[in-house]
């Protein structure tokens, strides 16, 4: 039997501080703001907030540069409303999980500072250092464009940063950076937070004889950047360390993961991690930068991989979008005004009647969609600088095709700023301008109207969250795709013990029918149109477009 958990039966929602609620008029989102919305996400049902970093940064990267791991960044407020926030969350029955980014740290931080400051200072090995003399140590490239290799002023050595040069990769092989790390987590920790999202964990140990990458290997350099030789020993240690010692839990971003080593993370018996966010399904349309078309098929046998991957003795986590990803309605179902209402609702009840535990992205749950950029300058992202310097300025590609695939996968979709009600700026914030400029269908699409309307995308979150809650075979029930080969069609079934869920989901805008054995005198549980009736007279079903329905079946 499987082992059971609290962070298994929960339902997790991610908030991005920066873009979420501000609460005193600079245009930045803050904590103080996000209390203010607590109860929005307590209505919902969630169990678990999953907090982007909230430490001191010079946002290089929105907050993934650390600077001080122990200080709250003074935009967002100081640690009084930080501990705040986690009593608001407790009181409100949830838990909150922070971000531990420790496979780098800013160039500011004091250790970084310290490093670069000479070839014998005491931290020079807090950071991965290579002789300046013997040129560019490898072709490592950089996420945000370029090498992975900056040659400092100081020394004239290169150091290496797998993200911006203003994040600088920690070595990890020298135990004193452990030891830091592990303190650090103990001090959020014993504060009271229930454990951590960890940033790009798998990349954390290196090969200190940086081979260069292959050709192939240079189309996906995470394959080989998670996959040093220590990353497992490193992550066993931890768990004995720090993670064994509290009632917590852990969700590694699982960059550059393969199936087969999936198990070497989250299986029980290893005491590493108990979930990771693996990107097989949200990359399927991506080609690098460039956005391509995804075949149903393809998605339904890659969460059927993953569910494969962890077994019975590991456990998934189910997401579609994140701060790093475009909107979900956007990216999976329709956002044209006539079915976005409804494919966000599809797609919720696919979330949350998967086996895995199930992460929604702010503003997910009032149906957001992406931006409409019409001009490079418009995009705040780093990740976007670095394509325009490596693709646009050196004449490889043009500005209006780098535009047309940012349209549909950059990252700022996901951070421009939560659309609260249809006063001006959507009541993010006072300010005359936010810092990312808000969706212009806000007076549409935002959350006091979804509350109002017990119809919206909002509500039927609310109640397949319920229905998940009361419902073990959700949870612990197996999972079983029932029907791989049709193209419009996703339906699995969820089984424990006596009971049997069937999850019915027609991806296309025409009515689409499919039969399956033993349907006859279905309950329909949950239904996102209002026209299908409770029970199902036959085994054959026409499914509207993008309806979707929970079963249960006799
Ligand atoms: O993202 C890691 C990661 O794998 C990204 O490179 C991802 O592939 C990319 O954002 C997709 O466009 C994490 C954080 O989630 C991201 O926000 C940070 O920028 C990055 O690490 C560095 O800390
Ligand atoms: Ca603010």
């Amino acid at each position: 039997a499987q082992s059971k958990h609290w962070w298994k039966e929960a339902v997790a929602y991610q908030i991005y501080p920066r873009s979420f609620a501000d609460s005193n008029g600079d245009g930045i989102g803050d904590i103080p703001g996000i209390i203010e919305k607590l109860d929005h996400v307590a209505a919902l049902g969630i169990d678990v907030i999953w907090l982007s970093p909230h430490f001191d940064s010079p946002n290089a990267d929105n907050g993934y540069d650390i600077r001080d791991y122990r200080k709250v960044m003074a935009e967002f407020g100081t640690m009084a409303d930080f501990d705040r926030l986690l009593a608001e969350i407790k009181k409100r029955g949830m838990r909150l999980v922070i971000d531990l980014v420790v496979n780098h740290s800013s160039d500011e931080h004091e250790w970084f500072v310290e490093s670069r400051s000479s070839r014998d200072s005491a931290k020079r090995d807090y950071y991965i250092w290579r002789d300046g003399s013997k040129g560019v140590p490898n072709n490592f490239v950089s996420y945000f464009g370029g090498s992975a290799w900056e040659k400092d002023d100081a020394t004239g050595d290169y150091y290496l940063h797998y993200f911006a040069k203003k994040q600088p990769d920690l070595n990890w092989d020298n135990e004193k950076v452990r030891a830091e790390v592990y303190d650090l987590m103990r001090f959020w920790l014993d504060k009271g937070v229930s454990g951590f999202r960890m940033d790009v964990i798998p990349f954390i140990s290196k090969n200190f004889a940086f081979p260069d990458l292959t050709e192939e290997e240079m189309k996906d350099p995470g394959r080989v950047y998670a996959s040093g030789p220590r990353l497992h020993e490193y992550l066993q240690e931890m768990n004995r360390e720090v993670l064994s010692h509290y009632d917590c839990m852990t969700v590694g971003e699982a960059a550059g993961v393969s199936d087969a080593q999936t198990p070497l993370f989250v299986d029980e018996a290893r005491n590493e991690l108990n979930m990771i966010f693996n990107f097989a399904v949200v990359m399927l349309d991506r080609d690098g930068w460039r956005w391509k078309p995804r075949k149903l098929t393809d998605m339904k046998a890659t969460f059927d991989r993953l569910d494969k991957a962890v077994g019975m003795t590991g456990w998934n986590t189910v997401f579609l979008g994140n701060h790093d990803q475009p909107r979900t309605v956007s990216h999976f179902g329709d956002p044209s005004p006539e079915y976005r209402a409804i494919s966000a609702k599809a797609l919720a009840t696919m979330m949350l009647t998967m086996r895995g535990t199930p992460f929604i992205y702010q503003g997910e749950e009032i149906g957001m969609v992406n931006y409409p950029f019409t001009d490079l300058d418009q995009f705040d992202d780093i990740e976007v600088r670095g394509l325009r310097q490596d693709h646009v300025e050196t004449g490889k590609v043009s500005a209006a095709e780098l535009l047309e695939n940012l349209n549909k996968v950059s990252r700022d979709h996901a951070r421009t700023p939560m659309q609260w009600d249809a006063s001006k700026n959507a009541g993010f914030t006072t300010a005359e301008k936010p810092w990312l400029a808000v969706n212009p269908n806000y007076p549409e699409i935002n959350a006091a109207a979804a509350q109002a309307d017990q119809g919206s995308v909002y509500h039927h979150y609310r109640k397949l969250i319920a229905l998940r809650h009361d419902t073990p075979a959700l949870i612990y029930g197996t999972y079983e795709d029932l029907a791989p080969d049709h193209e419009m069609v996703f339906a699995f079934e969820r089984k424990l013990d006596d009971e049997r869920l069937i999850v019915t989901i027609n991806f296309s805008r025409v009515p689409v029918m499919w039969k399956h054995d033993g349907l006859e005198g279905s309950n329909v549980l949950i239904s996102n149109d209002d026209r299908r009736e409770e029970t199902l007279p036959s085994e054959e079903l026409t499914l509207l477009p993008w309806e979707a329905l929970v079963l249960k079946v006799p």
